[in-house]
């Protein structure tokens, strides 16, 4: 009998290494999962490799972020996507069809099952059951060829759920709550199993909230148990036979446990300008809203807008506030239109979107300058929604709608009335036209075809036995993937590295590449010196393929974020920690570093020596990498380890 229902399902797809926490294991998942962000490089690279083995997966790529098209890019990615997926037998879901997360929750997640997918935000799929774990694009890429996945065993907190949410509270709620209990706590190489009496009280959707925002705390993945509700929940998605029990063993083993009690979660309010950082709304007094964006993969499902339409009903959007609704997917808006709830939004004053990542993005309703932004989604990095100088609040549906009727953000029990309850119906309206399943038989010869903006990335070059660098940028605690790469207007490069490279640190170091760029003609490399927590936020690869591009082989932080650090070990940037935290403030923007024997150390020791001549400074730095990630950044990253073992 497995320790607790997470291991139990590691168990089963377990094909090296044991289950202990901290322990490097290798899992094979059932099913794989990219996006169009993340796509275009996952299936250039596999071309690339021209090897796949998905041993009858089932494996899906969903077009979602990219999707407005302003110019002829993000069609000709889509373009590529379609045909690389025909090549390689992998579903496709057409842009509009929705957002990954929620429609692979709706029509393919198994409870039980083991899902590899490059997106930090697959975990939403543990509010059904699955094991769903959030990686770089590389890694799918090895996933495809039929390697299995290594990653660091996690250890398992149980949070037990009692009691039930009082009116006008909600899922996004409880999950900002559990991130203000658990958020000074470091909860890399951790994983989390709801459990407890109050569970059965949450839907499917309010569970998948929950379990989607476990990634702003870091942790590997969340799983929910699995009971009547998922049961019925399957039923409305005609998928009844796809129900498995999943439980946590009576006698369970956990490195922690905590309680929650859902009946004192209050309406709360992550502060700009990160999701750790939460309040109950109603302490945030006198704040003037100019726009309401509701939708996402946290809270975008059919539940959560028609929420939205129960509280708007009979009433009108403030004038001075700007509103957008996006479903998720086609499904809960084709769901919302049969039960007549768009008109009521229509009605209201909404701006109605597609369903995909849209405004969560910064890919399109970006604020005005000086904006405030109350949002549904999980993320409210600084620059994220497209404006700098804007400040996005996160809530759930119920407080986005009350506050776009006041004008100002406020708790949703002040509107004095009796709280939205909306009825699931018994069957979804399910339409699966856009998604377009594999041939059987595929041609491996066929040509992809590759617009101008798709350009295959650079070779990386194996680790230089010594190295000299530049502190090309001295970075602070919690830089965020969006900080090293923002995504919004830029999104378009995500198939042309080169191009993408140039906006590095664009938003908090402007001139950064510039610098790199100079550095590497003088024969340079460089360097990023960080806080701790560098690299929290997206899975997104190019925060490290870029900063490759431009010449950057080690980030020195007091410590790294799970998707982030695996990510620059697989495009060959050293991730090194400071032995000792003081030595950080010795260093400066400019400094000249030496590490002479840099790859002999990684070799042979956990430390690594750097010095600045200049100042005449010698200290030592300390990893935690294992021995595959010492030969794969040696190798100069996971590509070529992967074609030099495979010769
Ligand atoms: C995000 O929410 O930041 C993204 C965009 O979905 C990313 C993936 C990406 O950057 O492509 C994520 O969460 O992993
Ligand atoms: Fe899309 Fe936002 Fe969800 Fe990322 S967090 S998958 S961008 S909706």
């Amino acid at each position: 009998m497995a320790k607790n229902a997470i291991y139990e399902i590691l168990g089963k797809h377990l094909v090296s290494g044991k289950l202990k926490p901290g322990e490097e294991i290798g899992i094979r998942p059932d099913q794989l999962m990219t996006q169009d962000g993340t796509g275009t490089m996952v299936f250039l690279n596999l071309d690339k490799i021209g090897k796949v083995n998905l041993r009858g997966r089932h494996a899906i790529c969903y077009v979602d972020h990219n999707t407005l098209g302003v110019g002829s890019e993000n069609a000709d990615d889509h373009q590529f996507l379609q045909a690389a997926c025909q090549k390689y037998k992998v579903h496709y879901s057409k842009p509009g069809n929705g957002i990954g997360h929620q429609v692979h929750l709706e029509r393919f997640a198994q409870p039980g099952g083991l899902l590899l997918g490059a997106d930090s935000h697959v975990t939403t799929l543990g509010g059904l059951g699955m094991l769903a774990i959030g990686t770089g694009g590389l890694e799918l890429v090895l996933a495809f060829t039929g390697a299995p996945h290594y990653l660091v065993c996690p250890e398992v907190y149980r949070i037990t759920l009692t009691g039930r949410l009082k009116a006008w509270c909600s899922a996004k709620d409880i999950i900002l709550h559990i991130i203000d209990l658990l958020k000074s706590r470091p909860l890399a190489g951790v994983a989390l199993e709801y459990d407890g009496p109050g569970v059965a009280s949450l839907s499917v959707a309010e569970r998948a909230t929950i379990a989607n925002m476990g990634a702003e705390l870091g942790v590997t993945t969340s799983l929910f148990p699995t009971d009547d509700t998922t049961k019925a929940w399957l039923s409305a998605q005609g998928r009844a036979g796809s129900y498995r029990k999943i439980r946590s063993p009576d006698k369970g083993e956990y490195a922690d446990e905590i309680q929650v009690d859902l009946g004192k979660v209050v309406p709360m309010v992550a502060l700009p300008h990160t999701p750790l950082v939460v309040a109950p709304v109603a302490e945030a007094k006198n704040v003037d809203v100019q726009q309401v964006a509701v939708g996402s993969c946290t809270n975008g499902s059919f539940e959560d807008i028609a929420k939205v339409a129960a509280v708007l009903k009979g009433n009108r959007v403030h004038q001075n506030v700007d509103m957008v609704v996006a479903a998720a997917t086609r499904q809960a808006m084709k769901t919302l239109i049969d039960k007549s709830l768009i008109k009521v939004r229509v009605e209201a004053g909404c701006r109605i979107a597609e369903p995909a990542c849209g405004f969560c993005i910064g890919h399109g309703h970006t604020p005005g300058s000086g904006w405030v932004s109350v949002r549904t989604n999980n993320r409210n990095f600084r620059g994220r929604c497209g404006t700098m100088n804007a400040s996005v609040y996160l809530v759930s549906p119920q407080t986005a709608a009350a506050t776009a009727i006041s004008g100002k953000l406020v708790d949703p029990r002040t509107l004095n009335r009796s709280a939205p309850r909306v009825r699931l119906p018994s069957k979804f309206s399910i339409d699966d036209s856009m998604i377009i399943a594999p041939p059987k038989t595929t041609k491996r010869s066929m040509e992809l075809p590759r617009g101008p903006n798709i350009v295959p990335p650079p070779e990386g070059e194996p680790l230089p036995v010594s190295l000299k660098c530049d502190v090309a940028v001295k970075l602070g605690d919690k830089i965020s993937t969006d900080d090293i790469l923002p995504a919004g207007r830029w999104l378009k490069y995500r198939s042309n590295v080169v191009k993408y490279a140039e906006h590095t640190f664009s938003g908090i170091s402007p001139g950064f590449a510039q610098r790199a760029k100079e550095n590497l003609q003088h024969d340079l490399f460089n360097i990023v010196v960080a806080g701790a927590g560098y690299g929290q936020g997206s899975s997104r690869e190019h925060a490290a393929m870029c900063p490759r591009i431009l010449g950057v082989r080690v980030v020195l932080a007091k410590s790294f974020e799970r998707i982030h650090k695996t990510n620059l070990i697989n495009h060959g940037i050293v991730p090194l920690e400071f032995l000792d935290q003081r030595i950080y403030d010795e260093i400066n923007p400019d400094d000249y570093l030496e590490l002479p024997w840099i790859a002999r150390e990684l070799r042979r020791s956990k430390t690594v020596t750097i010095r600045n001549p200049d100042k005449g400074l010698e200290f030592k730095t300390t990893h935690s990498l294992t021995r595959r990630q010492i030969d794969i950044l040696l190798a100069g990253g996971l590509l070529r380890y992967a074609v030099n073992r495979n010769k």
